[in-house]
């Protein structure tokens, strides 16, 4: 006979099944309750009929935990179902009030709260933060003129031109619907199928195939409002303006090999970041910045604004920082914050408009509508992440979830009964007047959108050679993951039109026995000038500022070195991690005892900026033979990190047969050698280490 626990009554709520007192934190604990403010003396049994008996239906408490245990999750969004979060503040410092009435524009040094979202776009919510994929980036305004959401990605341009694709694409770029994947990529048939059969997609796939997709962690990206809004005056005059967010910290991605050793070290490796950077009071940054141009000026723009694969250089139009936005507290709860947060690009206060961008136009139906079966109701606004923070008074009503309680008898206006009946507002929202399109009715695209290679070209040669090479290499891995031949080909027959050399690259990388039919382009393609701020690797400014690194080090390192790099690294700006073997730590060379931060198993170089080896020969020579730390110092290398040695950590890297170069520097007294090179990836060994196509 199995021994059974005692046939007792419920164990008070102190104690555990085994009899032993829970450790409660200290604090007052207020006393566990049903959902009903039932107080609960038992939450460890369920109520028998006897001791080894049947549990009973009678049991209310049992029922109301697990029923609403089984109701915790909503369906996850369509898209962008994995993201992270944090509230913050913008800031104006410049008046746009030339342009719009809008308060959060025009009020300078008002600190307007926000909520943003960051997310990756294909991979449910479950997947890893680090895929090669477009990044979300969507703010939440919480003006006094009531919530303002600027729905954004880190890239400037989109794959489509029209709303009515936005569906296919999704389609295509998910997990095949057969056999339900690939999780999180766009490197299989059905999205290459469909990019290679919409050239429009095409400049928008140079920017995927780029290190954009791949960013360091979410505090070094852009962000963009992607489509041109319009900027509305107290008399209605309208100026159309685009939204871009530039990163205090400058711009930085990882390579894909890093990216691939991350999604596997840490699928949170982005959250986490996040999280931690805020809950360190490292408060990450991003400037807003404003391009204004009239309807007159676009008319002479070798491109036509409202369609969304297009963006404006900055060299035909500049950007303005007018306000800088800071994200400084954590979401309290992730579900209630990340999971319930409901944006919508129609979210506009007054004096801010839309244009008639077909995308964004869709998106105004879209928003709403996919919130109320993610939702469940139209009541979400009533969430209190959703809801303004300024007054309002509606007259909508009723509904699932209502959690409001409108008093009075009048839900309708006009009215004359009640005298605190809201009524129209003499300054609110105005739509733009705008001449109608003299045109009939039609499913038309404008001549004006049939351009579809020129900015595709113009950004691969804005590119600096080692960004060329990576998006060859980029689109090389991809291409290779299609199964069908002809998709291959027929991509690279477009490529072959965005420029002649990324083609030849490709198709060499996919051994193509010859090149491809060219596709033939509605129109003429463009010599555009390059646009040097298209880059990527020059917008990454050297700085340890808000980076992080490794320390190694083992028994008997030299106290002295080791608290010096330390110092180094923390006064350049760095979070320093050290990392020894055993969690618990190791007894350096004056017999202190050094706790570590983490163990190096489990820590892999692919989570730091560079790395410091801090060793006595005896720990390098052991290591060696380790191949976890072999593994630690030849990915640094790899992925082109400065690594920083002693004596000691010196003979681990030759036993690794690493070729010493700039990046590889000796740990001086104030180890400045190496933090002036951890600053900065070691580009110059990349062409050494990985052949580029
Ligand atoms: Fe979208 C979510 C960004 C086109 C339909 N989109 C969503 C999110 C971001 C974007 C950042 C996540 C918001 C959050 O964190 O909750 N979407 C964009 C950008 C687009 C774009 C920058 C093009 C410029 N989207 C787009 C189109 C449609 C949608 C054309 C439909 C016609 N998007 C949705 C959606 C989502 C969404 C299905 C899913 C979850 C949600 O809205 O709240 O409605």
């Amino acid at each position: 006979m199995p021994k059974h626990p005692p046939t007792t009554r419920a164990p008070r709520a102190t104690t555990g099944t085994g009899g032993e007192p829970h450790q409660l934190a200290a604090g007052s604990h207020p006393p566990l309750t049903t959902n009903q403010g039932v107080p609960v003396t038992n939450n460890q049994t369920s109520l028998k009929a006897g001791a080894r008996g049947p549990t009973l239906l009678e049991d209310f408490i049992l029922r109301e935990k697990i029923t609403h245990f089984d109701h915790e999750r909503i369906p996850e969004r369509i898209v962008h179902a994995r993201g992270s979060a944090a509230h913050g503040v913008f800031e104006l410092h410049t008046s746009l009030a030339k342009y719009t009435t809008a308060k959060v524009l025009t009020e300078v040094g008002v600190k307007t709260p926000v909520f943003t979202r960051f997310s990756t776009v294909a991979g449910g919510a479950g997947s890893v933060d680090t895929p090669r994929d477009v990044r979300g980036f969507a703010v939440k305004f919480y003006t006094p003129e009531g919530n303002w959401d600027l729905v954004g990605n880190n890239i400037p341009v989109f794959f489509i031109q029209d709303a009515m694709k936005f569906p296919d694409l999704i389609h295509a770029v998910k997990m095949e619907p057969d056999r339900g994947f690939p999780q999180a990529a766009s490197a299989h048939d059905t999205f290459w199928d469909f990019i290679s059969l919409m050239p429009e997609s095409l400049h928008m796939v140079m920017w995927a195939m780029s290190d954009r997709t791949l960013p360091r962690s979410l505090r070094f990206m852009e962000g963009f409002g992607i489509h041109s809004f319009r900027l509305l005056d107290a008399k209605g005059r309208a100026t159309f303006v685009k939204f871009h967010w530039r990163p205090v910290l400058g711009l930085q991605s990882t390579l894909w090999d890093e990216a691939v050793q991350l999604a596997g070290a840490d699928p949170d490796a982005h959250r986490r970041d996040l999280w931690t950077a805020i809950d360190d009071g490292r408060f990450p940054a991003w400037d807003l910045a404003v391009q204004l141009f009239t309807e007159k000026e676009a008319e002479a723009f070798p491109f036509d604004h409202l369609d969304p694969t297009k963006l404006i250089p900055e060299e035909l139009v500049p950007l303005q920082v007018i306000g800088r936005m800071t994200l400084n507290r954590n979401p309290a709860n992730h579900f209630a914050e990340n999971e319930q947060v409901a944006y919508c690009p129609a979210n506009l206060p007054p004096g801010i408009d839309f244009s008639n961008d077909p995308l964004l136009q869709g998106r105004l139906f879209s928003y709403l509508d996919t919130q109320l079966s993610r939702l469940g109701t139209p009541n979400f606004d009533q969430l209190p992440i959703n809801a303004p923070k300024c007054p309002f008074h509606t007259q909508t009503r009723d509904g699932h979830m209502q959690t409001r309680v409108p008093t009075g008898r009048v839900a309708y206006e006009p009215s004359s009964l009640q005298a605190d009946a809201p009524y129209e507002a003499p300054r609110g929202f105005q739509s733009v007047a705008a001449p109608g399109e003299p045109d009939a009715k039609g499913r038309v695209r404008p001549e004006s959108f049939a351009d579809h290679y020129s900015q595709a070209r113009q950004f691969i040669h804005s590119q600096n050679a080692l960004e060329q090479a990576h998006i060859a290499s980029a689109l090389v891995f991809e291409l290779s993951k299609v199964e069908t031949p002809a998709v291959r080909e027929r991509l690279v027959g477009h490529l072959r039109v965005v420029d002649a050399d990324l083609a030849r690259r490709v198709a060499t990388g996919l051994g193509l026995p010859a090149l491809p039919p060219a596709a033939r382009p509605a129109m003429p393609v463009q010599d555009l000038p390059p646009s040097p701020a298209l880059g990527l690797i020059d917008k990454t400014p050297p700085s340890l500022q808000d980076r992080c690194v490794a320390v190694l080090f083992s028994d008997d390192s030299d106290a002295k070195r080791l608290a010096a790099v330390d110092k180094a690294l923390r006064k350049a700006g760095a979070k320093v991690m050290k990392l020894a073997p055993r969690i618990g730590g190791a007894t350096l060379s004056d017999g202190t005892h050094q706790p570590a931060d983490a163990r190096l198993a489990g820590s892999p170089a692919a989570a730091f900026d560079a790395i410091a080896l801090v060793l006595s020969p005896a720990a390098a020579q052991q290591l060696a033979q380790d191949d976890t730390a072999a593994t630690f110092v030849r990915q640094a290398y790899a992925h082109l990190k400065a690594i920083g040695h002693d004596d000691g950590g010196l003979l681990l890297v030759e036993a690794l047969h690493l070729v010493a170069d700039d990046g590889v520097c000796a740990l001086d007294a104030k180890a400045q050698a190496f933090v002036a090179a951890a600053a900065t990836r070691q580009w110059d060994r990349e062409e050494r280490i990985h052949p580029l196509p």
